[in-house]
């Protein structure tokens, strides 16, 4: 039974029912009776499996399909109607082609299946950051991932009343044909739709697909910004608590700085960080005029490979009740591993496709991009203002990237103008574990590359216009763990002791350290990063903060040649930017 009387849902899930003629139509209220039954449900019919109940206590297992492993930039749409607006980095359709070619795939793709519709909120339901959205999809997996990623629940609707504005999320599996997937959002009707595929990252549309994509848009026209970063808070033996927001490229370990647990020579003075976002912030200025965030999402959709009890114990033991593993070993016990959780690959295991896996062939248990989904409240370090409707404040926006030599660990940009600059030139060197290529200068800037709902010339100026328009910004920053030594080592420990780093940050902020100035912003003097139990000298961390000019005059083409595909929607602010950091390097 339809559980709102609000026309704009009634006739959407009317005319979408008409168009993939499902079999039938389950209302989702929310509630952990009925989230239970469907679970049941994808246990009987085997899309889901049950895991070890003593062990993993309402977790389940999930494998998507083979050629369906991963977010599919290439068949990703931003349908406007001027193909100016979605940008160069974008693809785009003409939005009545799209909608054309589009209801040709989903006449009938949900025919003897149920749809589901989900009502969902991102950020807490009633919350001036609030957004609601209504997902409808013929996937038992995204339901129940939903009900984890989001607030999902009937008071969705209650906020909403008669309202129609509302996200509209059509997913359909339909045939799973990679050949026929398309993720396409349509910022100006409020509409994202997914088909033919059931990776989490194409299908969980509350995520990337509304979180950044429509709401960068949403955010550009109503003054805040929907970004790709984690929040995290420093509280000091006070018992204060300052918070920053850090966008990284893919492969930085943002999961794990954003849950990062401080060296022992913090902990023991009662230091703690907190988790309040892995992935996403949306930001807006406060009653005080400073920069306000919130996560708008409920749990951690994360890279399993790779996390261990060493490397992000507060990750793993989020997985440990009523989470989703996709695409992991699955162990004869119930249980899951993956590449780099301990040294003991199990025997007897199936791989990420469903096949005895025998680890000593050599070849993978886990697909690299197979992943977890906990909710956020299962985390040992999430922050006590997770639900504040209101958010935190933010002191400092980091950017950060992978760089084998040129960036410094550290930088602090001149202004928000500069710092604008300086999100806008993130950019990370592929690995040999990425491509065949090493050294490979790949721009993302603000980490937004994929996720910006329309032309990154005009995010920029949005960005520019938001400093202008908040009373009391942030201080913007640049960190790098990634410097490399003449052998191809790592100089900086990273991991808990990045830490020594935020210190400087937030001591930046709050006006209690002097930097020196250089050519491209502020970086610490070597005695103001607190080394202390630490096994790097005086001279390492010198060197750690050197800006090399020759390194960076080619920075500079690098980033002409980037600047020129934006063409005249380049904000001058930014050209200009770029002329000073010129002069600078002279
Ligand atoms: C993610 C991503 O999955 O950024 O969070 O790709
Ligand atoms: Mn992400």
């Amino acid at each position: 039974m339809a559980l709102t009387t609000n026309k704009a849902v009634l006739s959407w899930v009317d005319e979408m029912a008409a168009l993939t003629k499902p079999e039938k139509i389950v209302w989702i209220d929310g509630s952990e009776e009925q989230l239970a039954e469907i679970r049941n449900e994808g246990i009987a019919t085997g899309e889901l499996i049950k895991l070890n109940e003593e062990v993993l206590p309402g977790c389940v297992y999930h494998r998507s399909a083979l050629n369906d492993v991963a977010r599919v930039e290439g068949r990703t749409f931003i349908c406007c109607r001027n193909k100016e607006d979605a940008g160069p980095t974008n693809n785009w359709m003409d939005p009545q082609e799209m909608y054309a070619k589009l209801n040709g795939l989903y006449d009938g793709s949900m025919k003897g299946r149920t749809m589901y519709v989900i009502p969902y909120s991102m950020s807490v339901v009633g919350s001036p950051f609030a957004k609601y959205g209504v997902e409808l999809t013929d996937s038992i997996y995204v339901v129940v991932s939903m009900a984890i990623m989001t607030r999902v629940g009937a008071n969705v609707y209650e906020a909403l009343g008669d309202s129609p504005d509302f996200i509209k999320g059509l997913h359909s599996k339909a045939e799973l044909d990679e050949e026929k997937r398309y993720i396409v959002h349509f910022p100006e009707d409020n509409t994202i739709m997914s088909v033919n595929s059931g990776y989490g990252g194409n299908v969980l549309l509350g995520k990337k697909c509304f979180a950044l994509r429509i709401a960068s848009y949403l955010g550009r026209k109503e003054n805040w910004m929907a970004e790709h970063m984690l929040i995290l808070g420093i509280e000091d033996p006070e018992g204060n608590v300052r918070y920053l927001a850090a966008a990284f490229p893919s492969a930085c370990g943002k999961t794990n700085l954003a849950m990062l647990i401080p060296p022992e020579i913090y902990t023991s003075k009662g230091y703690k960080v907190w988790c309040v976002g892995d992935d996403i912030a949306w930001l807006r200025e406060g009653p005080d005029g400073r920069l306000w965030a919130v996560n708008p999402e409920n749990g951690f959709f994360g890279v399993a490979p790779g996390t261990s009890m060493k490397s992000n114990p507060n990750a793993l033991l989020s997985t440990m009740k009523n989470s989703i593993f996709t695409n992991v070993v699955l162990k004869p016990d119930g249980t899951v591993w993956w590449e780099g959780m301990d040294k003991n690959p199990p025997t007897g295991a199936l791989n990420w496709k469903g096949e005895p896996w025998d680890p000593a062939d050599g070849s993978k248990g886990a697909h690299p991009n197979s992943r977890f989904t906990a909710p956020a409240k299962n985390c040992p370090c999430i922050s006590s203002e997770f639900d504040n409707p209101q958010g935190v404040p933010i002191d400092a926006i980091v950017f950060g990237g992978r760089r084998a030599k040129t960036a410094p660990l550290v930088y602090q940009s001149r202004n928000w103008q500069h710092g604008v600059f300086v999100g806008s030139i993130m950019a990370s060197e592929t690995t040999a574990a990425a491509t065949g290529a090493v050294g490979v200068v790949r721009r993302d800037p603000m980490a937004m590359l994929p996720f910006c709902g329309y032309h990154m010339g005009d995010y920029w100026q949005h960005w520019l216009n938001m400093g202008k328009l908040v009373k009391n910004p942030p201080k913007i920053f640049n960190v790098n763990w990634f410097r490399l030594d003449d052998e191809g080592h790592f100089i900086w420990p990273g991991f808990g002791d990045n830490m020594r780093v935020l210190q400087w940050i937030m001591a930046r902020c709050y006006g209690e350290v002097d930097a020196v100035e250089t050519a491209i912003g502020y970086v610490p003097n070597p005695d103001d990063i607190n080394v202390e139990g630490l096994d790097i000298s005086k001279a390492v961390l010198e060197d750690l903060l050197t800006v090399d000019k020759a390194l960076w005059k080619e920075e500079v083409s690098g980033i002409t040649e980037f600047y020129a595909k934006f063409g005249d929607k380049l904000p001058k602010e930014l050209a200009e930017e770029l002329e000073t950091l010129k002069a600078n390097l002279e």
